[in-house]
């Protein structure tokens, strides 16, 4: 529900226990794993990572401006625009927060990582509606001179993150109106957002009222301290594509019944698809899980395998390959911000 004009929560829609994760910040919520009901995430559970609180911007006054020295001329769009101006595409395309999982890779290393302190639920998957970001860089006149492409936020955080051309350019690169077959909803973005598939969820501004065409690499926050991979001795790179990984659909720990069942959950790959899925119950061996598509790149795919448990406590592990014959590490490597992790999770489950 909208408040009231003038007063300012941080987060606009409920966010209650039975469906999301309150990561503790007032600010982001992950989704709780055991409750995904389809492939795509419902929109009332979708987790919300904000740098700043949701700003309640007004669709009638609110305007996007295409400008920078890689276009001819600076053009401006109303929402009007937007909505009657342009032929509408939709994509269904997952968002992973590059800091997914960072308590557990804390867990990992015996360290607390700086940042939000996520477990599994930084990931959704939704129908995103709205016009390829190329359609609207045109009317600007690229020229040969533009390299990268940075959508700003009108957010407090004032978030923004630069991108090549090419992935610009792409298809699936899109300025969304609609999530799930709805209005943006304010906390995803209203009155607009980029979705720039199979990268980390910071590409994807939320709110965004500017996008720079510079004829230079751009230099923010955002590609030089914040969701970089950074490590003693390594050369820093800005996270890109996020790395093939898995969500099981238990709450942590599990607690199960001992009788026949059917253990569900995804994976995904960020700009990849997934080709496999194997898991393993405690010192078993390896087996394959049951992939119930869709298949696409960029998007989650589902998997499924029975099991018929003793009583006791058990670990079950699910490991994940992507096309390009990538697997989830039992251990990821070390980066000073914890991102990206994507060990196979010793999953505890007690039978009873
Ligand atoms: N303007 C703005 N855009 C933003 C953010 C933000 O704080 N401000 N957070 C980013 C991050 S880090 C992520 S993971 C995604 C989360 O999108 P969601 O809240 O719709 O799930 O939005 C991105 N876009
Ligand atoms: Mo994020």
């Amino acid at each position: 529900m909208r408040t009231t004009p003038g007063i300012r929560t941080a987060v606009v829609k409920p966010t209650t226990a039975d469906l999301m994760e309150d990561a503790g910040t007032g600010l982001d919520y992950g989704t709780r794993p055991d409750r995904l009901p389809g492939l795509l995430t419902p929109t009332d559970r979708f987790f919300v990572r904000n740098h700043a609180p949701t700003p309640c911007l007004d669709a009638r006054s609110w305007t996007l401006r295409v400008e920078g020295g890689g276009v001819r001329r600076t053009v401006r769009y109303t929402y009007d625009d937007l909505w009657r101006r342009f032929p509408l595409v939709s994509v269904v395309r997952t968002l992973e927060c590059a800091g997914n999982r960072r308590a557990l890779f804390g867990a990992e290393h015996g360290h607390r990582f700086g940042g939000v302190q996520w477990g599994r639920g930084a990931v959704g998957t939704a129908e995103w509606t709205g016009i390829p970001l190329r359609d609207l860089l045109e009317p600007a006149g690229l020229t040969d001179a533009a390299v990268e492409v940075m959508p700003e936020g009108l957010d407090g955080a004032r978030a923004r993150r630069p991108m090549p051309l090419a992935k610009a350019l792409a298809s699936d690169t899109l300025l969304a109106l609609a999530m799930n077959g709805e209005i943006l909803p304010s906390d995803h973005g209203f009155p607009a957002r980029v979705v720039v598939s199979g990268w980390l969820g910071a590409a994807s501004i939320k709110w965004v009222g500017r996008i720079e065409v510079s004829d230079r690499p751009l230099r923010v926050p955002w590609n030089t301290d914040d969701y970089v991979l950074t490590a003693p001795g390594r050369p820093t790179v800005p996270i890109t594509s996020t790395p093939v990984a898995c969500l099981v659909e238990l709450p942590w720990p599990a607690r199960l019944s001992p009788v026949p069942q059917t253990i569900r959950g995804r994976a995904y790959a960020g700009e990849d698809r997934v080709t496999a899925v194997d898991y393993r119950i405690d010192d078993g061996p390896w087996r394959s899980a049951a992939l119930d598509g869709p298949d696409l790149p960029g998007v989650w795919t589902r998997w499924r395998f029975p099991w018929s448990p003793d009583p006791g406590a058990h670990v079950v592990r699910v490991r994940a390959t992507d096309e390009h014959g990538r697997s989830q590490p039992d251990a990821t490597p070390w980066n000073d911000l914890g991102y990206c992790h994507n060990s196979v999770l010793p999953h505890p489950v007690l039978v009873a």
